[in-house]
């Protein structure tokens, strides 16, 4: 059983889109990260850089007591060696899979998490930081297309880990739409994988743990999120 500390954003939806996936037991706890709930001391207890995802594995393979991870990236790779899914067996194609993974961890998602905040919720327009960020993410984009070309997925003909890590984090913000049409492997890839029934079931949880996900953050979440409180 795994206990799933989990707000409907990007970082969130990768553990679920692997859960999901896997059909691995799991609870989910919401941690309403607007709210402030990611600095309450038990959970800080087990992700102490006070962000969501986190987990808990009550049942670990050596048997011994409980585990818990942080940092979505160190989560799915203990999950994909915890069920043996979604991390190629073989060497190359493993540590393919890891390079991606961390490629995401790194450059993907921290920039496209720059680009969102510079351009939707920054209090002011900061031109070089728009422009920064927006020609980051465009490279990125660039990059992902090029090693899609000849591929269905990241690594290959499977479904991987780096998948799952990268797939959340393409055009996330609707207010900020990134005009997709050069990256044509990327709209490819990135339709298959929202067309999988697990990839629809993790989704859907958002609405149900928020009811306000998508919506216009207020002033008061981001005072909390921004570190401004
Ligand atoms: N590198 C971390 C980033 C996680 C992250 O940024 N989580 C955000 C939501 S997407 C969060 O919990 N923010 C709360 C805060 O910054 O206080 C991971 O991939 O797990």
């Amino acid at each position: 059983m795994i206990d799933l500390f989990y707000w409907p954003t990007p970082n969130g939806h990768k553990i679920t889109l692997f859960l999901e996936e896997t059909g691995l037991d799991y609870t989910l706890h919401p941690v309403d990260i607007g709210r402030g709930a990611q600095f309450e001391e038990a959970f800080l207890a087990i992700s102490p850089n006070n962000k969501m995802p986190a987990i808990i594995d009550r049942a670990p393979a050596d048997g011994g007591d409980r585990i818990s991870v942080f940092e979505s990236g160190a989560i799915l790779q203990y999950l994909a060696e915890k069920t043996g899914r979604f991390l190629p067996a073989d060497l190359r194609q493993r540590i393919t899979t890891i390079e991606w993974l961390t490629w995401q961890m790194a450059g993907l998602g921290p920039m496209t998490g720059q680009y969102g905040h510079f351009t939707v919720y920054a209090p002011e327009k900061i031109d070089y930081a728009v422009e920064r960020y927006t020609r980051e993410v465009e490279r990125l984009l660039g990059v992902l297309d090029r090693r899609l070309a000849g591929r269905a997925f990241i690594v290959g003909d499977d479904y991987t880990i780096a998948d799952m890590a990268a797939y959340p984090w393409i055009n996330v913000y609707d207010k900020a739409p990134i005009d997709l049409t050069p990256f044509a492997e990327v709209r490819r890839w990135h339709a298959s994988i929202a067309g999988r029934p697990a990839t629809q079931r993790a989704y859907a949880l958002a609405k149900q743990v928020n009811p306000n996900a998508g919506q216009p953050m207020s002033e008061e979440e981001k005072k909390v999120l921004f570190g401004r409180r």
